[in-house]
C-alpha cells in the first residue's frame, strides 16, 4: 500500500502510525512508514505494510479505503483499487461466462 506524493498532496506530511487501512481498520504491520520513491517520479511516497488479515479484505475485494492523519492533524482518506491474490492451490477462480457465472474447479 502506497500512498504517493502529488503536486497536491507530500505524502510525507502523514503521520504513518496514524493511517488505518480496509474494513478492519489495520495498522502499520511494522509500526513505521517506509518512505520510498514508489512511483519513480523522483519524490518519496510513503509505503505502507499492512497484514492481510488484519485489513478485513477477502479475495474478490477489488476497492480498500484508508484514513489517516498528517502531522498537524488533518484528517486524510482515499480508496484505490486493490486486487487480492488467492493463496496457491487453494481457491479455485471464478469464471464468467455466456451470462452466467459458473464456479470452477482448479485441480
Ligand atoms: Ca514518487
Amino acid at each position: 500500500m502506497a500512498i504517493l506524493t502529488t503536486e497536491e498532496f507530500d505524502a510525507a506530511t502523514v503521520d504513518p502510525l496514524s493511517v488505518r487501512f480496509g474494513p478492519g481498520e489495520a495498522s502499520e504491520a511494522h509500526g513505521r512508514g517506509h518512505w520510498e520513491d514508489v512511483d519513480g517520479d523522483g519524490d518519496f511516497d510513503l509505503m505502507l505494510h499492512f497484514r492481510t488479515q488484519d485489513t478485513g479484505l477477502v479475495q474478490g475485494d477489488t476497492q480498500a479505503c484508508l484514513t489517516g492523519l498528517t502531522f498537524d492533524g488533518i484528517g486524510i482518506e482515499g480508496c484505490d483499487a486493490v486486487r487480492m491474490v488467492p493463496p496457491k492451490n487453494v481457491t479455485p477462480p471464478l469464471i464468467r461466462g455466456g451470462g452466467q457465472s459458473t464456479k470452477a474447479q482448479a485441480r
